[in-house]
């Protein structure tokens, strides 16, 4: 298919501002509607972004999708490190980024390897279809995020299912022999993210095709689990301001997708 030309996010914009502006005349808003541009944007976006998903459920709608978000640009490794610095920026110091697992604020410029500093996270664990950080699922960074060195080395390749014991580094995070559970604030994020993975990662490019399963010690398979318990973690914590505004920074400024099960949290049970 053609692709979408890179400034693709200002016509969106446009069409959003006329949504306020009908919005701002409309006899009944929907009851949740707030007045953030995310709300306005999402409406936006099914008459743009997902016309052709609209409608659709099941496997054709995974499939429409695939389509849709296929629709990209790549980053290398190293751009990655500048693009978390901008997905996720603490909104109270923009000098710093929000760890995904601790939530500790910490200053963007204190990435690297050592202990105490953040690095690049890979949610879906890059062993799992052996991708490593060739460019491609292994810098989409949909599925990246910071966090602390030894946090992200405690979580390794592990899958994710509920229990285990709690982390001293990393109140509200609990781990065992086979599995890892992130904090509640981040449970659905998690989520969000391997399923972007398992529908954006099909097989039919040099990679492997990616899939939710709903087993731990999946290994090097490209598989992760455990879907029931994802498919649980998303409806307990839906998607927030902070997930939102990095799924639009992501889409306006670096590859310019969209991870649809940030607009449609909804989607997960169609296709799930
Ligand atoms: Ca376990
Ligand atoms: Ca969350
Ligand atoms: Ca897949």
């Amino acid at each position: 298919m053609s692709r979408r030309p890179w400034f693709y996010a200002r016509p969106l914009l446009a069409a959003a501002a006329a949504v306020t502006v009908l919005a701002g005349t409309a006899a009944a808003a929907p009851a949740d509607a707030s007045p953030d541009r995310y709300t306005t944007a999402s409406a936006a976006l099914d008459d743009t972004y997902y016309q052709d998903a609209l409608g659709k459920t099941g496997a054709e709608l995974k499939s429409a999708l695939h389509t849709i978000i296929s629709d990209q640009t790549k980053l290398s490794y190293s751009q990655v490190w500048g693009a978390l610095k901008a997905t996720d920026e603490d909104p109270a110091n923009a000098s710093n980024v929000v760890l995904l697992y601790t939530g500790r604020s910490q200053s963007k410029n204190d990435n690297g390897g050592n202990s105490g500093q953040w690095n690049r996270e890979h949610v879906w664990a890059k062993s799992h279809g052996d991708f490593g950080t060739a460019t491609g699922p292994g810098t989409d960074v949909h599925h990246l995020r910071p966090t602390d060195v030894q946090v992200n080395s405690t979580r390794g390749n592990k899958d994710f299912d509920n229990g285990g014991s709690e982390l001293g580094s990393a109140p509200g995070n609990f781990t065992d022999g086979d599995s890892f559970e992130p904090r509640d604030a981040v449970k659905g994020d998690v989520a969000r993210m391997i399923l972007y993975m398992a529908v954006r990662y099909e097989g039919n490019d040099s990679f492997a095709d990616l899939e939710p399963n709903d087993q731990v010690n999946n290994g090097s398979a490209p598989k992760m689990g455990k879907l029931s318990v994802l498919k649980q973690w998303s409806q307990e914590d839906p998607p927030d301001t902070f997930e939102k505004r990095r799924n639009d920074v992501i889409f306006e400024q670096f590859q310019h997708n969209r991870n649809p099960f940030i607009d449609h949290p909804e989607w997960v049970g169609s296709i799930w």
